[in-house]
């Protein structure tokens, strides 16, 4: 019989090829996919996040149990699909223009998916034009935006400004090493997280 507790402890280990094994014979014996999911997979991650931000673990660990849920994923999306599970809500992130750096953003799209949102990655060097075109046609209910340059954080006030411009119903959330809650309140973001395990709180709290 399959043992969700340890899906989920495979998970924290990294171990993709234990996890991949457990979801299948999860799948082959019948186990709805939902509970696959949730007490096995987000349950794995939700531990991660939870050491990474009490500095218990480190970024690579991060990544690869990461990998090992990408892993798992592969084959129970199809199935989550079929039985019409829906993501908790979408997404989309980018790192806004002018900035390359992307280990953050994709640690925070990481941790979202981790914890059962959909996410659209918008990519680095994000326009304000673009995010409202994706806002507009991904129908994510939170935008996310990234900046690891002072420099290039006016950016993410000209494209807030840009999504209020052009009306589009979404929660924006910001962060990157040079990001303070101060900032994001200035430039009138609805939400702030300081490293990618509370992105995912934030994100929760944004679509409640
Ligand atoms: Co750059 N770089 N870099 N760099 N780089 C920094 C940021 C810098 C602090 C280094 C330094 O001088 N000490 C400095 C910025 C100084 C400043 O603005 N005050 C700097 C500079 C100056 C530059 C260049 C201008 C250098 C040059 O060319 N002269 C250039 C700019 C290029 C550009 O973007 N246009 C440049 C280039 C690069 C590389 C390409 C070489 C590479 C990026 C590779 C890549 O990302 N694919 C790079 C790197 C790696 C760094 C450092 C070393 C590491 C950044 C990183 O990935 N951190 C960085 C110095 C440092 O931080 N020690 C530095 C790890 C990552 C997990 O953390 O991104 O903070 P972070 O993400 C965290 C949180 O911030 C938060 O969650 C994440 C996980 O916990 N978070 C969010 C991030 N985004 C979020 C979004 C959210 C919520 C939370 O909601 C949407």
């Amino acid at each position: 019989m399959a043992d969700l507790k340890e899906l989920g402890e495979s998970i924290i280990k990294g171990d993709q090829n234990k996890a991949l094994e457990i979801t299948k014979q999860a799948l082959d014996e019948g186990m709805s996919p939902e509970a696959i999911l949730n007490d096995g997979l987000i349950g794995g991650m939700n531990i991660i996040g939870a050491r990474f931000k009490n500095n218990e673990v480190y970024i690579p660990e991060v990544l690869i149990a990461a990998r090992a849920m990408k892993t798992a994923m592969e084959v129970l999306e199809p199935k989550l699909v079929e039985a019409g599970v829906e993501p908790l809500a979408k997404a989309a992130i980018g790192t806004v223009q002018g900035d390359l750096h992307d280990i953050g953003k994709n640690l925070v799209i990481m941790m979202l998916k981790g914890a059962g949102f959909e996410v659209v990655d918008m990519g680095v060097d994000v326009t304000s034009e673009n995010f409202v075109k994706i806002a507009k046609e991904s129908g994510a209910k939170i935008i996310g935006m990234s900046a690891l340059l002072t420099t290039t954080m006016p950016a993410m006030e000209k494209s807030i400004q840009a999504l209020k411009d052009a009306s589009v119903d979404v929660k924006i959330m910001i962060g990157g090493a040079p990001v303070t809650q101060a900032y994001a309140d200035k430039i009138g973001a609805d939400g702030y997280a300081a490293d990618a395990a509370s992105a995912v709180d934030v994100a929760k709290v944004l679509i409640a």
